[in-house]
């Protein structure tokens, strides 16, 4: 009998089920803390739920069977035919929009894959375009330096193997056979790598249905690791996320790498690495005149996120055409010119020391404190808590004059003349010391007025 070479491929598919956590036992030299701190310094990515759906602009996966039929679901990608798709461009926007990752989806609920995986038919090298999308945009990124990622769906409710179908997972399929479905996973999740990797971020997604179980996800995890050890992997790959807030519980058991809170802005957390996944409107895929958020509120959100030493994952679902549509286009850009002001003290910032409320939020990066201020009082001076080290001196960037007065009780700071800015004021602080070494503050509501 030949002897198999123990490549790294060849060890992840002979694990079955690799317990007990070496992400436990972190540390600064492992190569998924030094990935992870690199990632967060990127702070802002752009997520694209693409696929032969948005033919029919319904939400990805969780329309089949549901506003769409199941054989007219599973049918779309004969004429999935995105002719205007220019994956520079789409990276260019990324680019524009002040976005250092982007993350695709591989592969959602409902099973098409973005590339043309040998492990099944259903994929784009069988749709009219047959273009490899993923190959395309894994270049693109490169060239722009955007770090390129994947979003892949645990769950697949069309798979034969996978124990449960659409609607939403709440049918069962006649034949299931799980642990088969476990190596299609495994297979295609090592393909993606071999053929378009090295990849910043594996994003996973629904794990939360019963088939899925923390050994599986565990395993996964580690046979990952083993390919590519700088991969960063979302909590999403193994059990214990508590709901949309996204943060895992007994985070030593499951395995991954951050929290995901969903369409909702992560609490602030400085011991563990998160990154909010929101929608630029209210559909992950496509939806013709979907309701979009205003400019101030996108900048506003991402602020927010960062000031609490979160990511943000911000979302466009691509049109059938292959575009992005250009409102979303023009919304994007919106970001990343404001960002091109005043991104300073977003990128390779900290969150803190004045946790994000009403009042705005504030990050940190060397002796530096930026403070984005959203709400003023309605009458006098913002009034934050006191802090050890001493302002040396305070600039604001975006308006006139601002008085700052540090005190023993407290540091006050006068609203700007001119009136609040519709995003936020931008003030910074200069220490006397590291801005980090601060401890992260509350800022009391009733010093943001409104009352
Ligand atoms: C999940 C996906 O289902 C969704 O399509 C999108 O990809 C997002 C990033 O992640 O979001 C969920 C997950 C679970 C539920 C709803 C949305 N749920 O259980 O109702």
């Amino acid at each position: 009998m030949k002897k198999p070479i123990a490549t790294p491929t060849a060890v992840f598919l002979a694990t079955v089920t690799l317990l007990v956590a070496p992400w436990a036992q972190a540390t600064a030299a492992d190569p998924t803390t030094a990935a992870l701190s690199q990632w967060r310094d990127l702070k802002f990515g752009l997520f694209i739920h693409w696929g032969p759906v948005s033919l029919k602009g319904t939400e990805i996966g969780w329309s089949r069977g549901r506003e769409v039929p199941v054989e007219e679901y599973d049918a779309l990608y004969r004429r999935f035919n995105p002719t205007a798709f220019d994956a520079a461009e789409w990276v260019q926007v990324a680019h524009d929009a002040g976005m250092k990752y982007l993350v695709l989806t591989s592969k959602h609920h409902d099973g098409f894959c973005l590339w043309p995986s040998k492990y099944t038919d259903y994929h784009i090298g069988n749709t009219p375009f047959q273009r490899d999308v993923m190959k395309e945009l894994a270049a693109a990124c490169r060239e722009r330096n955007i770090q390129f990622c994947t979003y892949h769906s645990i769950c697949d409710w069309r798979h034969p193997d996978y124990p449960l179908g659409s609607p939403g997972g709440k049918t069962a399929k006649p034949h299931p056979n799980m642990p088969r479905y476990f190596e299609y996973l495994k297979n295609q999740t090592a393909e993606i790598i071999a053929n378009y990797g090295p990849l910043g971020i594996m994003w996973f997604d629904g794990e939360w249905e019963a088939p899925w179980t923390t050994e599986y996800g565990n395993a996964l995890y580690a046979g990952l690791k083993e390919l590519q050890p700088s991969l960063v992997i979302n909590n999403r790959v193994s059990k214990g996320r508590r709901g949309m807030e996204g943060v895992t519980e007994q985070a030593d058991l499951n395995a991954g790498d951050y929290d995901t809170p969903e369409q909702q802005i992560g609490g602030f957390n400085r011991e563990r690495p998160w990154e909010t996944c929101m929608t630029i409107c209210r559909q992950w895929a496509w939806k013709p005149n979907d309701l979009m958020k205003s400019r101030a509120e996108c900048i506003q959100t991402l602020l927010r996120t960062v000031g609490g030493d979160g990511n943000l994952l911000f979302n466009v679902g691509p049109m059938p055409d292959g575009r992005i549509e250009p409102r979303q286009v023009e919304r994007l850009r919106e970001m990343g010119a404001w960002l091109k002001t005043f991104g300073d003290g977003v990128y390779g910032a900290r969150g803190g020391p004045f946790k994000p409320g009403p009042w705005g939020a504030s990050t940190c990066k060397g002796n530096t404190i930026y403070l984005f201020i959203m709400n003023w009082p309605a009458s006098g001076p913002l009034r934050l808590p006191p802090i050890g080290p001493k302002i040396i001196s305070s600039q604001t960037l975006n308006a006139g004059e601002l008085g700052v007065d540090q005190q023993p009780d407290g540091i006050l700071v006068s609203a700007p003349a001119s009136g609040p800015d519709p995003v936020a004021t931008v003030l910074t602080f200069t220490l006397n010391a590291a801005a980090f070494s601060v401890p992260p503050v509350s800022v009391e509501p009733a010093s943001a007025g409104n009352e």
